[in-house]
């Protein structure tokens, strides 16, 4: 079933194709580390992007993620995501797991994943295999580092920041204490960076372009294949860091296909080449800016780099894949949130293989859904109650019909989700469960699922004693 685009969907999809119209058929231009005026323009336009290449990574811990990392797609713990963009069910190319803090979530694109927990301190988390805990606490360990690093690379952010502000003329800011303007002296920015940095789940990915032939051209530059499309990252905390390490299993890239073409030199734009699409990169532009070129960062096998305080909200990212199998650890700071049990049990019967860290929440969680339900019945019953004022009435019936019809709306939208074509193509153990679900005649149950009748009961009433 598709849901009707928002008013600010449409209008976003509309500048989109405004942007797309504008463009004809020209590429916009990007660069990547063969131009001359890539660093120049990364230092002015993306200074909050860092990369740390490999080698300022020690050996060691190379060694131990990459392991994990094989460990992991060994045991068959990274699927697919059955998501939602624009109302549309699509099945990602790139395979994910989420690991972190015990209790934690990440949503992304509609869909809510549930960490496979690390073994922080004071925890004592089972997990079925020796190996597959070997791996999430390494992965823990990789967070650790990573956030040092972070905040490391925020703490220098803010010196030059602090030392471009200081380079602006005294006479326009001597008559003003700095006070409230970014650079204060109560130990705030450092209590910032510490909380910006603080990573709580890692979203690791995986895709094989050579199992997945139908990948998206890249529309704007001309990047070439896409494992990801442009986006922001969703459900950060404001201003958090995003740190990423990327494993791309480089080495067995084809050397006869590198000839040059002679007919494609001779071209007028010879002198642009481009990407190199065996090699992994990440894309960056500015959003809704077609004058700024985009950037193209070649990821090599270890590298990492660092997307700092607003530059998620400022520009849009997108994985340009190689022609190798790559791996990703991408740490984050993420959003705690709400709606979690439709979301869990849609991504079927996954968490098991790993961990079965969520069963006793779940149910915990069911069973207080369940007394939910007979709240709802019991407040449906007051309404009804003869002698109940009008006044008192309308109040109890305004206040419940928006979030019955919220209700039905979830519903109906999850039902249809766990039906769609796609949900069926997969296999038993990620087959979507709509749940909680129960049919008309089950007497445990209060009231249907299917709330449409109480819904309009209840705006018959409404209206009934409006005058
Ligand atoms: O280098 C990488 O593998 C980058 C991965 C990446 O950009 N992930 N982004 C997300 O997972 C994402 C997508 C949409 C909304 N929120 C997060
Ligand atoms: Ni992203």
């Amino acid at each position: 079933m598709k849901r009707t685009p928002t008013a600010e969907e449409r209008e976003r999809e509309a500048k989109k194709l405004r942007l797309l119209e504008e463009l004809e058929d020209t590429w916009l231009p990007y660069l990547t580390p063969k131009d001359d005026e890539f660093y120049q323009q990364w230092q002015l336009k993306y200074p909050k992007l860092i990369l740390r290449e490999a080698s300022s990574v020690s050996e060691e811990l190379h060694k131990e993620v990459q392991e994990a990392f094989l460990t992991l797609h060994k045991h068959g713990c990274l699927f697919r995501d059955l998501v939602r963009i624009q109302g549309k069910d699509l099945l990602t190319p790139v395979s994910r797991i989420l690991i972190g803090n015990p209790g934690c979530t990440y949503k992304y694109l509609n869909t809510r994943l549930f960490t496979v927990p690390w073994p922080v301190k004071g925890s004592n988390i089972k997990y079925p295999e020796a190996e597959i805990a070997a791996a999430c606490e390494t992965f823990l360990k990789l967070n650790d580092y990573l956030q040092i690093e972070t905040i490391q690379a925020l703490e220098e952010l803010a010196a030059k920041e602090k030392a471009n502000e200081d380079a602006v003329p005294l006479c326009m800011s001597a008559d003003f204490p700095r006070v409230g303007m970014g650079s204060s002296y109560d130990g705030q920015d450092e209590v910032d960076i510490k909380s910006r940095a603080a990573y709580n789940v890692t979203l690791l990915n995986f895709m094989d372009p050579q199992k997945m032939p139908y990948l998206k051209e890249e529309p704007y530059f001309g990047m070439g294949k896409m494992a990801v499309s442009w986006h922001h990252d969703e459900n950060l905390v404001d201003r958090s860091a995003v740190a990423v390490y990327s494993y791309s299993c480089e080495g067995m890239v084809c050397s006869a296909k590198k000839q040059p073409c002679p007919e494609e030199e001779s071209d007028d734009d010879s002198h642009f080449e481009g990407r190199d699409p065996d090699i992994w990169h990440v894309g960056f532009k500015i959003s809704w800016d077609i004058e700024t070129p985009g950037l193209a960062i070649p990821l090599h096998q270890g590298d990492c780099y660092f997307m700092l305080d607003d530059l998620n909200a400022t520009h849009q990212h997108c994985v340009l894949a190689g022609s190798q199998p790559r791996f990703s650890s991408t740490h984050r700071v993420a959003e705690v949130e709400f709606e979690w049990l439709r979301q869990f049990w849609f991504q079927g019967n996954r968490y098991r293989k790993c961990t079965d860290w969520w069963c006793q929440p779940m149910a915990q969680l069911e069973a207080l859904w369940k007394k939910m339900e007979g709240v709802t019945n019991a407040v449906l019953h007051e309404v009804k109650r003869e002698g109940l004022p009008v006044e008192q009435r309308n109040e109890i019936l305004t206040a419940i019909l928006a979030s019955l019809t919220a209700r039905q709306n979830l519903r109906r939208e999850w039902h249809a989700r766990c039906q769609s074509r796609i949900a069926r193509t997969l296999p038993a153990d990620q087959k979507p469960e709509c749940r909680p679900y129960w049919e008309k005649d089950d007497v445990s149950m209060p009231l249907p699922f299917d709330l449409t009748d109480i819904v309009s009961e209840l705006r018959g009433q409404l209206l009934e004693a409006k005058p």
